[in-house]
């Protein structure tokens, strides 16, 4: 165990690690900065490239945004709906997304990009990997807010065992190094009302899409 004397930090693979509430206390104001980014870049069910509406809303805001369409996924400096740059990546979420890595043992980590994805109840995201981005040598850092999620987070293959995480409102989760690349995904949103983000789960992930040199 990396922090056996901090009980907040779970261990649940290599490199990848839990931060238990690490965002308590932040909801208010890290809310009034998604909802200025949801205002000028607005959240969208994107396409798969085999033409299907994603249940997951979707936008982005740093340098870069995640884009899926039928020609396929990439990294965009462009909103495709608005024809202009992605909101900045707002400084709050920034330094927090550092001082997540940090806390997880990634040191340097430099946020380029910041999907911003939206569940409502029913709403699931499938099996995946993130191999879009151009730097696999720093970690991805995943903020919870809202409703609570259970995530399956398998391997380095598809078949590979799942352990189920549940993520709720103020968890980091942080992985990278050998875990990189391990598959995960959510399970549908169960119904409920959070306090602050209403009948949804948001799920911020902070990644470094171009490569750093
Ligand atoms: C989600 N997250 O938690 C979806 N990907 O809603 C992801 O797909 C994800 O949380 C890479 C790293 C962390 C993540
Ligand atoms: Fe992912």
């Amino acid at each position: 165990m990396l922090f056996p004397d901090e009980d907040n930090t779970i261990d649940i693979a290599s490199d990848a690690y839990l931060l238990k509430g690490f965002l308590l206390g932040q909801g208010e104001q890290i809310l009034a900065e998604l909802s200025a980014v949801i205002s000028q870049a607005p959240l969208r069910h994107m396409e798969t490239p085999s033409g299907y509406a994603m249940s997951v809303a979707m936008t982005n805001c740093g340098d870069w945004g995640w884009v899926a369409d039928h020609h396929g996924y990439r990294y965009s400096s462009i909103d495709p709906n608005t024809q202009q740059a992605w909101p900045q990546m707002p400084a709050l979420f920034k330094q927090l997304s550092i001082n997540a890595a940090e806390k997880a043992g990634f040191v340097g980590f430099a946020p380029d990009a910041c999907l911003i994805n939206r569940y409502g109840v029913g709403a699931k995201m499938s099996l995946h990997q993130d191999k879009d981005e151009a730097d696999f040598s720093q970690p991805i850092v995943s903020f919870s807010l809202g409703l609570p999620a259970i995530f399956d987070f398998g391997g380095s293959t598809r078949e590979h065992p799942r352990k189920s995480i549940e993520l709720e409102h103020g968890d980091v989760f942080v992985w990278g190094g050998r875990s990189r690349l391990n598959y995960h995904g959510v399970r549908h949103i169960k119904s409920g009302v959070h306090p602050q983000f209403g009948a949804y789960r948001f799920n911020l992930t902070f990644r470094r899409s171009q490569s750093a040199k």
